[in-house]
């Protein structure tokens, strides 16, 4: 069994109260923070412990905190993203159901560390009974003198707030979430100014994933030094992953950054294998933003080294053969798994969450949507296979936000890596619009 550092004491019977979080070592990160550190050696040791953004760029945490401008007369901000509408993950609503005292325990040695004396957690509109459990232990947190004025004696004062989101997945990029905190429409800004700079209502502002800021306590309480003995090279640490799709145990995993992901796949400890025996055809490592690899890359790099479950081993190759670590919606296809119908699935999502700001993004998302219908239901021709890889590169990189990166990848690497499909669906339309029907190399 891997070492678990966030999920340790997470099916403990009333671990979700501050009396049975503080008897399992719970806020002292907090005190050690608050009591013997300054706020510059807490960013520091953040910095030194290589945590990486959890929510799916995997920037540097440490790194984006000291880029946090202090402009004299203007106050700071941090805000924790927890739109959490990635298809395939949901490990911070996890987080957030079971253990709601550790992200408010990193909401405040974290605050501490940035200077913020007001913080936010932006919750998906959706997870109302999240943002209950989330109220109910702040109300508890303030009780118990850690959030209010001069926490522990300390001179520190915080207050934090819980937001609920505006019920659409853009409001998860950090800037469209910005705005929305603002409430305004929950449109992305360009960057930069980057929000470290110009951020909420114009202050400087952090914005971290939950399970980034859920990890600052225990490496504050325990060092950086001890953080990263776990992990691989620059993907230190453990790393929650959202398993799901044709798979036996789906469910959310922490595991040590470096497992291979033949192990991840197929042993008890994780998924456990591909459900009713079948055979595994594909995978989506990081979420439904990142490109979606075959059976034979997802095990192996194209220099045939065994992928492991880090930042640069899954993205090994580039997109030619690598993909992304992403936010770690880890989602499994098996042999029986149409492509084409998947692909249109998600071009369809990402159609339809759009803001439609920028054309390439609003116009080619509406393409892409339109061509993978028609492969889909037997009305395409040979030539859309390449008008869709034509629109995905018009999309990806001209737009303002990751949305139309996210919509383009997933489809380009569906032709690259599934083309034969494709061509099946074109050449074989009765065939391929048969009730269950796949397509089978063999
Ligand atoms: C100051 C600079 N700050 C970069 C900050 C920037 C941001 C972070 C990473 O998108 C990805 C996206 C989704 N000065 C800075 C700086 N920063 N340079 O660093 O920035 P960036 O632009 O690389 O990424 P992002 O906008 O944070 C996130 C992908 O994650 N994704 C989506 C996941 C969705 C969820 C969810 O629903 N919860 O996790 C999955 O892979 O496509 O590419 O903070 O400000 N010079
Ligand atoms: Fe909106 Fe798409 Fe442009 Fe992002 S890329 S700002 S979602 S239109």
């Amino acid at each position: 069994m891997g070492r678990k550092l966030l999920t340790e004491h997470i099916n403990v019977e009333g671990i979700h109260t501050f009396d049975v979080y503080r008897k399992h070592g719970g806020y002292a990160s907090v005190e050690k923070a608050l009591k013997t550190m300054s706020p510059e050696e807490v960013v520091e040791e953040v910095k030194a412990s290589g945590l990486r953004g959890r929510g799916g760029a995997g920037f540097p945490t440490g790194m984006k905190w000291s880029f946090l401008a202090k402009p004299e007369g203007k106050p700071r901000y941090l805000v924790c993203n927890a739109d959490e509408s990635e298809p395939g993950t949901f490990k911070d609503r996890y987080l957030m159901e079971k253990l709601p005292h550790l992200l408010i325990e990193g909401m405040i040695t974290s605050s501490y560390a940035l200077g913020a004396r007001t913080s936010y957690i932006y919750i998906r509109g959706e997870l109302l009974y999240v943002l209950r459990i989330l109220e109910k232990a702040i109300a508890e947190a303030y009780a118990n003198g850690f959030l209010g004025e001069n926490i522990l004696g300390s001179g520190y004062s915080l207050d934090l707030h819980v937001h609920p989101g505006g019920g659409a997945y853009i409001c998860g990029e950090e800037t469209a979430l910005l705005e929305s905190l603002e409430g305004k429409r929950g449109n992305p800004r360009n960057k930069p100014p980057f929000p470290a700079v110009w951020g909420l209502y114009g202050c400087p502002t952090v914005v971290n994933n939950v399970e980034s800021i859920a990890t600052v306590p225990w490496i504050i309480t325990n060092t950086a030094a001890e953080y990263a003995k776990f992990g691989i090279g620059r993907s230190a640490g453990t790393k929650l992953i959202s398993a799901g799709g044709n798979i036996n145990k789906p469910g959310v995993y922490e595991i040590e950054l470096g497992v291979p992901v033949e192990e991840f796949i197929y042993s008890d400890e994780y998924c456990g294998g591909i459900w009713k025996g079948r055979d595994m055809k594909a995978v989506i490592a990081g979420g439904s933003s990142v490109p979606i690899l075959p059976k034979e890359l997802i095990l192996k790099t194209a220099a045939g080294e065994d992928r492991l479950m880090t930042y640069e081993s899954l993205s090994d190759g580039g997109f030619a053969t690598g993909t992304m670590l992403g936010s770690g919606g880890f989602f499994v296809m098996d042999d029986q798994t149409c492509i084409v119908r998947h692909t249109w699935t998600l071009a369809r999502f990402y159609h339809h969450e759009s803001c439609g700001q920028c054309s390439p993004c609003r116009e080619g998302t509406g393409w892409m949507e339109k061509v993978l219908h028609r492969i889909e239901h037997g009305h395409g021709h040979m030539h859309d296979i390449d008008l869709l890889v034509s629109v995905a590169k018009q999309i990806e990189g001209n737009t303002i936000c990751p949305l139309g990166d996210a919509a383009a990848w997933p489809v380009a690497a569906a032709v690259r890596h599934f083309r034969e499909e494709f061509e099946w669906h074109v050449k074989h339309p009765q065939a391929a619009t048969a009730p269950g029907a796949v397509f089978n190399k063999a």
